[in-house]
């Protein structure tokens, strides 16, 4: 499947739904493809890596230019309006969670000598120094603009702010998502117009905006912040292999994690939640990027509360010691089991958490998620996205990171 995704120079996530190439989903991509494919997988990153902006933006879509019928299309993102973008490809102009350095990481462990790790750091670098010089403007906290810059495009954390937008002028648009999947498992209408009204405002600003004021959605969004802690830590390792000075990455990884459990964690309902960085309100939504939160260096006391927390009110066990993780809590009101990232299990967001998990040796539990990746896929196929209870499939099929992960997730097996 993924052989049937592969372009050339990188994998599409899916391919009617999504034929383009899209940041944090090559990164997965690349991790999956490290053992039987690493030449592709070193390629993947490095056509991502030429599409980085001159600002260190790594952008979310890379788009293919042999690809129509996509919304939002290469014009409507019209990169090359911007004094950052790239020349040689147009891309979209906003960005995905950092998780990059992981994947240079895993392919440099599987072969040191192809990967060329000091170029690879070059760029990564970059984009997370644009991260802490852009995106920081509060709070020591990096701010998302966008939903789709969360990677969890219609999740209920983003409904009170799209609900605030000032909509009295919508571009017009056209979708084609739901032509591949069904309407009730995609975000609404009302949603999208959100989406469209967003990327306009950005793309009058360059995609750099002048003033906060230019900005209709800022969100301190707890996987992103995570993840990036995370990516800085990997960077420094990286960085000490090659002999390079990296204690400034281990500073800001440490400063990222005080200011998340200072900001975002929440001490009676031992969680992490998101925030809104335009007003400073909490997001109430319990969500799982809380269980992503797990593969930042969380102090110990902050880390088994939100373990618990984990087990308590997401998990949901199925057969064998397998159990599955939701995008939302099930008793949460706004909890849909079948759409998008209001409810459905996420391969990627499992697999985030089973990593932070193992990491800190709660290894059963860790394991018992990636028994649920195996359950998931082995009933419903390579899926998008997976009902939580009843575990059938749901959204694009044929999905490129679900495929990858199930391998790293073989892999890890030995089986
Ligand atoms: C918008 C490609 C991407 C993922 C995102 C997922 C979805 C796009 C869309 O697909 O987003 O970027 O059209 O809905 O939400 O996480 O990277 O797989």
């Amino acid at each position: 499947m993924l052989d049937q995704n592969w372009t050339g120079s990188s994998t599409k996530p899916s391919p009617r739904l999504y034929p383009h190439q899209w940041s944090w989903d090559s990164a997965f991509v690349a991790i999956g493809n490290r053992f039987d494919r690493l030449d592709r997988a070193i390629v993947e990153l490095e056509t991502l890596f030429t599409a980085q902006w001159s600002n260190g933006m790594i952008p979310h879509i890379v788009f293919d230019a042999s690809v129509a019928g996509y919304h939002p299309s290469k014009e409507w993102w019209d990169s090359p309006s911007a004094d950052a973008a790239p020349a040689s490809v147009w891309t979209s102009g906003m960005c995905q969670p950092p998780v990059h350095a992981l994947a240079v990481q895993r392919l440099a462990e599987v072969d040191p000598v192809r990967v060329d790790l000091a170029r690879c750091v070059e760029h990564l670098e970059a984009w997370h120094d644009y991260l802490f010089e852009r995106r920081v403007l509060s709070d020591g906290l990096v701010e998302i603009w966008h939903p789709w810059e969360s990677g969890m495009d219609n999740s209920p954390l983003w409904d009170s702010a799209l609900a605030d937008l000032e909509r009295t002028h919508v571009p017009d648009y056209q979708r084609v998502d739901t032509e591949h999947a069904g309407a009730e498992e995609r975000p609404t209408e009302s949603d999208y117009d959100g989406y469209a009204i967003l990327v306009d405002q950005l793309r009058q600003g360059g995609y750099e905006p002048s003033s906060v004021d230019a900005l209709g959605f800022r969100v301190h969004d707890v996987l992103f912040n995570a993840c990036l802690a995370h990516a800085e830590m990997v960077l420094a390792q990286l960085l000490e292999r090659l002999g390079e000075p990296a204690s400034r990455h281990r500073e800001r990884a440490q400063a990222l994690v005080d200011a998340m459990e200072r900001h975002l964690w929440d001490n009676e309902r031992f969680w992490f939640f998101d925030r809104d960085a335009a007003t400073g309100a909490v997001i109430p939504t319990p969500a799982a990027t809380g269980a992503v939160a797990l593969i930042a260096e969380l102090s110990d006391d902050v880390f088994s509360r939100a373990v618990q927390t984990l087990g308590a009110e997401f998990l949901i066990e199925r057969s064998d010691g397998a159990t599955v993780l939701p995008t939302v809590a099930p008793s949460d009101p706004s909890f849909e089991p079948r759409r998008y990232w209001r409810g459905p299990a996420w391969i990627n967001v499992t697999w985030l958490t089973a990593l932070g998990l193992g990491a800190r040796g709660e290894d059963e539990l860790a394991a018992s998620l990636r028994a649920g990746i195996l359950e998931l896929t082995d009933g419903a196929g390579m899926r998008e996205y997976f009902d939580p209870h009843t575990g059938d499939g749901l959204g694009g099929d044929d999905f490129s990171w679900t495929a990858a992960l199930v391998l790293d997730v073989l892999e890890d097996a030995n089986l």
